[in-house]
């Protein structure tokens, strides 16, 4: 039954039915589903395949936007069941953002929902982010970790720009970077000079545990 839901939900994102997503969404809580199953099993599988169609040229850019948009009226009603049970103590605060001239958001707030499920005192700056505002969000609020995100190959460039932009300003010791995104690896957060890299919003917790030292 929830492998049904899972793949309703994936087709409504994929057929663009904002009100087929928000009603699987309440349906998948009222059985108990747990909210991140549904977002990774359903919602992430079907905006994948947007994008895949969209690659293949079976899909325009109205298509890609009215995917995001129906993805997102799922996560408004999916996310804050995340956050419901959260009661534990602010265990440090990350600035997170998306990079200059990126204007992806949903991987970025899902990282955020997590992080805030898990503890972290999140302030999202939003998308389309300067290394100038990313900094500034850092000196107002003194932040342990700054995350960016990036989900085109050539705004990936921009994270880079952020690390040294971090060091000029003198705060590379105080803040940890955590960098992210669909075409960013590993290999290439240790190029830039980042503390940490995460596939997912699930191991993105667990890096920012580990880059405060704090345990999960
Ligand atoms: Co865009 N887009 N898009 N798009 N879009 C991609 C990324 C693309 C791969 C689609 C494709 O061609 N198959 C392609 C990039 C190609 C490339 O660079 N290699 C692409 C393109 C080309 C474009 C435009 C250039 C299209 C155009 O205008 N011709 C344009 C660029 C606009 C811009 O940013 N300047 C564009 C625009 C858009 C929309 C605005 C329409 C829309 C976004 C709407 C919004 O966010 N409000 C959109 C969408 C929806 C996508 C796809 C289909 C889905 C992205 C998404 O939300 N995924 C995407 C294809 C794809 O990713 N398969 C695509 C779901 C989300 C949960 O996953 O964002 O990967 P993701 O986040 C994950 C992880 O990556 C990770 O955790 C998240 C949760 O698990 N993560 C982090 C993310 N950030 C992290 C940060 C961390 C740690 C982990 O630490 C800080």
């Amino acid at each position: 039954m929830s492998e049904e839901i899972y793949k309703k939900l994936a087709q409504a994102v994929i057929d663009g039915e904002v009100d087929d997503v928000r009603e699987l969404s309440n349906q998948a809580l009222v059985m108990g589903l747990d909210p991140l199953t549904c977002i990774n099993e359903g919602l992430t599988k079907g905006i994948q395949r947007v994008g895949e169609l969209f690659s293949s040229g079976e899909y325009f850019l109205p298509e890609l936007i009215i995917g995001a948009d129906v993805m997102k009226a799922g996560l408004e009603i999916l996310e804050p069941a995340m956050l419901a049970d959260q009661k534990r103590e602010v265990v440090g605060k990350v600035v997170l953002g998306t990079v200059q001239g990126d204007l992806h958001e949903i991987g970025k707030t899902l990282v955020g929902t997590m992080l805030t499920a898990n503890g972290f005192q999140v302030i999202d700056i939003g998308v389309d982010k300067t290394s100038a505002d990313f900094i500034s969000a850092i000196k107002e609020s003194d932040a342990a970790i700054v995350g960016a995100s990036a989900l085109l190959t050539t705004t990936m460039l921009q994270q880079k720009d952020l690390v040294k932009a971090i060091e000029e300003a003198g705060l590379r010791e105080k803040v940890k970077i955590m960098v992210g995104g669909a075409p960013v690896t590993a290999s290439y957060a240790e190029e830039i000079g980042a503390d940490g890299y995460a596939e997912d919003a699930i191991s993105a917790v667990d890096i920012a545990f580990r880059l405060i030292d704090a345990p999960a």
